[in-house]
Order: C-alpha cells, then sequence, then structure tokens
C-alpha cells in the first residue's frame, strides 16, 4: 500500500507545490504591472479611480483626495497632455516636509516626473497631505488619509 502510493503521491504533492509557486509569482507581477485598475473595496492596495493628473503647467481634474491609510494616489503625467514637474510635499511650489508622506515627494529634491509616466504614491500614515509642483506654485493637490 504505501510503496504504491508513494509515486503518486510525490508527485502530487510536487504539482501542488509548483502551482501555489506560479499564483505567488503571477500575483507579485499582476501587482507591479497592472496598477490601480482593480481593488477599491476598502483595505490596503490602490484605491480605485484616485488619479492626479498632470498637465503641462497644473493638475486637471481632481486635486482632492481621501483614502486609507496603506492605499495609493496615481500620479500620471501624460504624454500627449503632461509636462515636466518636480512634485514636492508642500504648497504654492514650496516643499514644506510632511511627516509621513510617500518617500519620493517627501524630500527637498522632489519628485521629478516626465510626460508619459506613472508613479504610484502610497501613503502608509493618517494625516492630511500637501502636494505641489516647484516648477509650477498653482499645481495644489491635497490628500487626506484616514
Ligand atoms: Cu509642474
Amino acid at each position: 500500500m504505501r510503496l504504491r502510493f508513494a509515486p503518486v503521491t510525490v508527485p502530487a504533492l510536487f504539482a501542488t507545490l509548483l502551482l501555489a509557486a506560479v499564483l505567488v509569482l503571477a500575483a507579485c507581477g499582476g501587482a507591479a504591472s497592472a496598477g490601480p485598475s482593480g481593488g477599491g473595496s476598502g483595505g490596503a492596495g490602490p484605491a480605485s479611480g484616485q488619479t492626479l493628473t498632470a498637465g503641462v503647467s497644473t493638475f486637471v481634474g481632481p486635486t482632492t483626495f481621501s483614502i486609507h491609510a496603506g492605499q495609493s494616489i496615481t500620479l500620471v503625467d501624460p504624454s500627449a497632455s503632461g509636462g515636466i514637474h518636480n512634485i514636492v510635499t508642500g504648497t504654492g511650489g514650496l516643499f514644506s516636509p510632511e511627516t509621513g508622506a510617500p518617500t519620493q515627494i517627501a524630500a527637498a529634491s522632489g519628485l521629478d516626473i516626465q510626460p508619459g509616466s506613472t508613479v504610484v504614491l502610497t501613503f502608509t500614515q493618517p494625516g492630511t497631505y500637501h502636494i505641489t509642483c516647484t516648477i509650477h506654485p498653482p499645481m495644489q493637490a491635497t490628500v487626506t488619509v484616514s
């Protein structure tokens, strides 16, 4: 009995482990490339439809956002209608450090973004965060994280 089981059981176990590995890899790959298309049902992960869009010298569309800790805002700089921006925390084009802000925009050097680029900003700490562009002071957005 045991001798007959072994050749069947080991490959079955291997297949199960292989399937689990494939599923884990697929989940990781999907999270890295899929962006903010899914989710939205609360909790961690990207917030559905929370996109901050840059134009030539302004933000276009929504500039106030309410998300939960662990969720993200997707900063999009469209290739056809965007511009070169330097995104930081602060207001009126002036950098101001805000504790808990995403690391990409938390330093005075800021986040350089070129047309055609998309950057995911993940907010892990509750609070109110202000986003501006050091090149274009009118570019201002607010993210409230609860
Ligand atoms: Cu700008």
